[in-house]
């Protein structure tokens, strides 16, 4: 005889839902062999592994992975000033130390387009961003434009906050 029970019920849809994330995780396995176990992607740098060449338009992802090389960049009225002016092509590590008196950011330009940015960087905060990029030329700026009192504006990109930077 057919008992049927709730008890029944639940255990036959948690069944079902076992074998359609088992069938995922099989069909996730078989799909690309290049793609790290996700238990190992945490420890091994996915990115590293799923992309070993850099994309020249590149984002910044939560975690490219470990710095290969790290810099500081002062930002102060008004200029942006690294530490080093260039750096290896991999996942860089910019920190941002606002030295001035007025707020900022880091902006990471290729060809006038933003890649990546420490925004609303207070007077005598120090911030840190890893990016991964591509060799070729760069540009470290503060694009902050501020409206004083009087309707004038101040743009800190035109006051200087901005240098050359080279990725080799
Ligand atoms: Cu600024």
């Amino acid at each position: 005889m057919f008992i049927y029970s709730p008890s029944f019920l639940r255990a036959v849809r948690l069944g079902t839902l076992a074998a359609a994330v088992l069938g995922g995780s099989i069909l996730v396995a078989c799909g690309d062999s290049d793609e790290p176990e996700p238990e190992a992607a945490a420890v091994a740098d996915p990115e590293a592994e799923a992309h070993p060449t850099v994309d020249p338009n590149a984002t910044p992802t939560p975690d490219p992975g470990p710095a290969a090389s790290s810099l500081k960049v002062d930002l102060t009225e008004w200029s942006v000033a690294p530490s080093k002016n260039s750096v290896p092509a991999g996942v860089i590590q910019f920190i941002a130390d606002n030295t001035g008196g007025d707020t900022h950011e880091l902006v990471i330009l290729r060809n006038g387009e933003e890649l990546a940015e420490v925004e609303g960087l207070r007077s005598g905060h120090v911030q840190a961003m890893r990016i991964r990029l591509d060799p070729g030329e760069y540009e470290l700026a503060c694009l902050i434009v501020e409206t004083e009192p009087d309707g004038t504006k101040e743009d800190h990109y035109q006051l200087g906050m901005h240098t050359k930077f080279e990725v080799e």
